[in-house]
């Protein structure tokens, strides 16, 4: 009798477990995981759904090696979709290490923590889908295993005109400490103000010698 109720237990509890995986609409395969997929609600102001977009992302080192700087790299870090859109993404991981695409901004009525991401364990493959809003945005796409960011692995997808480059994308925009508010012509600028300075510092000093 103590058994049977034991069993029950253990039973809803499992049951429990695979059932809270899909409410957040986890799957996880052997070495790649996909969170958050979408492939039928719709976000506010999506009457439908626009259109299918199949995105191809590989990402691996052998892609960092014309950018200086960086020690990861994806085929290409950005893309450009259409609101509404449906986007398939096939995530290939040409590295040994573990790699994400991981976008950031979405909708969190839609996407928990406001996020889509797939993983990919080294030499794995994985795909997933979502649907993106109807807003003119870009969206921070990026590797969140340590430092992969920094090392490279940072794109943006732009969602029909967009809302601005974001900075330090990868092959694309400016790095962020190259302080985008100092003009470009920095340099010339100061040899100017050296030389300026220069001019009325020995000008005050030879008044002071006429004296
Ligand atoms: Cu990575």
């Amino acid at each position: 009798m103590i058994n049977q109720k034991l069993w029950v237990i253990l039973l809803s509890l499992i049951f429990m477990h695979q059932s809270h995986g899909l409410q957040h609409s986890m799957s996880e395969d052997y070495g790649s995981m996909v969170m958050s997929s979408n492939h039928n609600n719709l976000p506010l102001g999506c009457e439908r759904i626009s259109g299918e977009e199949n995105i191809i992302v590989s990402a691996g080192q052998r892609y960092a090696k014309d950018i200086p700087g960086t020690i990861y790299g994806m085929n290409q870090h950005e893309w450009d979709v259409d609101p509404c859109t449906r986007v398939t993404v096939t995530f290939i991981n040409e590295d040994d290490v573990r790699h994400q695409w991981m976008v950031h901004g979405l909708p969190k009525y839609l996407y928990p923590a406001g996020m889509f991401y797939i993983e990919a364990m080294g030499g794995k493959t994985a795909t997933g889908t979502f649907i993106v809003p109807s807003e003119d945005r870009n969206y921070l796409v990026h590797c969140d295993m340590t430092q992969h960011m920094e090392m490279g692995m940072r794109g943006q997808l732009v969602v029909g005109e967009g809302s601005g480059d974001l900075w330090a994308v990868t092959g694309i925009t400016d790095p962020f400490y190259r302080a985008s508010y100092l003009p470009d012509n920095l340099i010339y600028l100061s040899l100017v103000v050296l030389f300026l300075g220069y001019s009325v510092t020995s000008w005050l000093v030879r008044m002071r010698q006429k004296r």
